[in-house]
């Protein structure tokens, strides 16, 4: 018989370094009483992601958000950006900040990422740049876009928070695109508890983006433009450091979770599993979104949602609702049909996978899909009732 899981099973739990190796770290940083600032752990960070990204042209924050605007605001965007209404709402709201309008439109349906289609033609006289989200870490129709970029003169930006460690072509997602931003938030398969980090083409945008950061200083008397304050600490570096150091393994073990997913929620009628094997990416299985077909599963996608968490798995209905449906965006006109959009945010419900989650707790969540599925979930209601009754916490 399957019981309900004794712990909340969450969608994600960060990966940390063992606490002895975390606790040397501190030390350094205790005994140089540096803590932010641009200080050597950050440093030593800044260096170690120029190596394995093989650029120079990179810059960190302290969180995805900040990098995402001020990359806007140093490269000069504003008028229109043509986007997907289908990502976290800080894509948008790092638009807003900059006074840029956002121009929805529809993704395509296997990597919901945006149509390249649907951004030729919402270009106008007032759109300056394209802002795309390698949503999951499903890249974007790479190609297309760089050729719909050049055409029209536009800048093409990358919100590649999900999407550390992936490779297309044995090159970092980075290579793609004007500019690239990336979350090192904690709930990211890469993390430095907070983080963000911008890879640019141009060498010539590091230096403003370092003024913009540090609220403009260029030395202790001289401020040479109204910046902000966005700065990686050195807690946040070293964790980002040491957490690195285990990147190839955590993404191992992703693997073979996403595979035993695939492999038992593959014979489920009504279960699609939205992580297109696609050849030449190297993914980095950062989240295992899926999409369920209400008719033929026997149930919504929110009724498994409700569900599973009577069986303590919390999933997340990653990315609904759509942006523009949001109240503070529901003014913006929307171009054309978003038909795709809203069946993926209406579908897709993003199951646990982290590093440390067990292949035998896989195992029990499919389970549990398919107890639902065939309408046996009598456990469930049980433990429900036991909950409400207060017998379980
Ligand atoms: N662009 C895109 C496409 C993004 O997805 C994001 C962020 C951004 C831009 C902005 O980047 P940042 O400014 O965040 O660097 C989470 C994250 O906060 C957010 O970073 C992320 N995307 C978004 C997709 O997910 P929530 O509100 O869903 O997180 P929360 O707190 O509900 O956490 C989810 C689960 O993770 C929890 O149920 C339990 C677990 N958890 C979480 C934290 C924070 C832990 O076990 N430990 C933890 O410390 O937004």
């Amino acid at each position: 018989m399957i019981r309900p899981f004794e712990k909340p099973i969450y969608v994600t739990r960060p990966f940390l370094p063992p606490f002895e190796e975390f606790c040397r770290g501190l030390e350094e940083i205790w005994d140089s009483r540096w803590l932010t600032n641009n200080g050597p752990v950050l440093q030593r960070f800044t260096q170690e992601l120029c190596g394995f990204l093989d650029t120079d042209n990179i810059c960190l924050f302290n969180n995805g958000t900040l990098a995402l605007q001020i990359a806007l605001q140093g490269m000069g965007i504003s008028g229109e950006v043509i986007t997907t209404p289908f990502t976290f709402v800080a894509t948008t709201h790092a638009l807003f900040w900059n006074k840029i309008r956002p121009v929805f439109v529809d993704i395509e349906p296997d990597t919901y990422t945006i149509d390249p289609e649907k951004v030729e033609s919402a270009i106008t006289p007032w759109t300056s740049a394209i802002l795309a989200v390698h949503v999951y870490g499903n890249p974007c129709n790479l190609e297309a876009l760089a050729d719909i970029a050049e055409r029209h003169k536009l800048r093409l930006i990358y919100d590649a928070a999900h999407a550390f460690g992936v490779k297309v072509d044995n090159k970092p997602i980075s290579r793609f695109g004007d500019l690239s931003m990336f979350s090192f938030h904690s709930t990211k398969l890469f993390h430095s508890i907070e983080g963000g980090m911008l890879v640019f083409r141009e060498a010539g945008l590091k230096g403003l983006f370092d003024y913009l950061k540090n609220f403009g200083f260029k030395n202790e008397v001289e401020v040479v433009m109204p910046g902000t304050n966005a700065k990686m600490n050195e807690v946040q570096a070293l964790m980002g450091i040491q957490v690195l150091k285990y990147l190839d393994e955590t993404i191992g073990r992703r693997a073979r979770i996403s595979e035993l997913y695939r492999k038992k929620l593959g014979e489920i009628p009504g279960i699609r599993l939205a992580l297109p094997p696609s050849p030449g990416v190297q993914y980095n299985y950062a989240y295992l979104p899926i999409e369920v077909d209400e008719k033929e599963f026997g149930m919504s996608r929110d009724g498994l949602y409700e569900k599973l968490k009577e069986w303590n798995v919390h999933t997340r209905r990653y990315f609904y609702p759509l942006i523009c449906d949001y109240p503070c965006y529901r003014c913006i006109p929307v171009n054309g049909s978003l038909a795709v959009a809203r069946r993926a945010a209406d579908r897709i419900l993003t199951l646990p996978i982290y590093d440390g989650l067990a292949l035998s707790e896989v195992e029990t969540i499919c389970d549990i899909i398919t107890a639902l599925h065939l309408g046996s979930g009598h456990e469930a209601a049980s433990f429900a009732s036991e909950v409400e009754a207060g017998k379980l916490s």
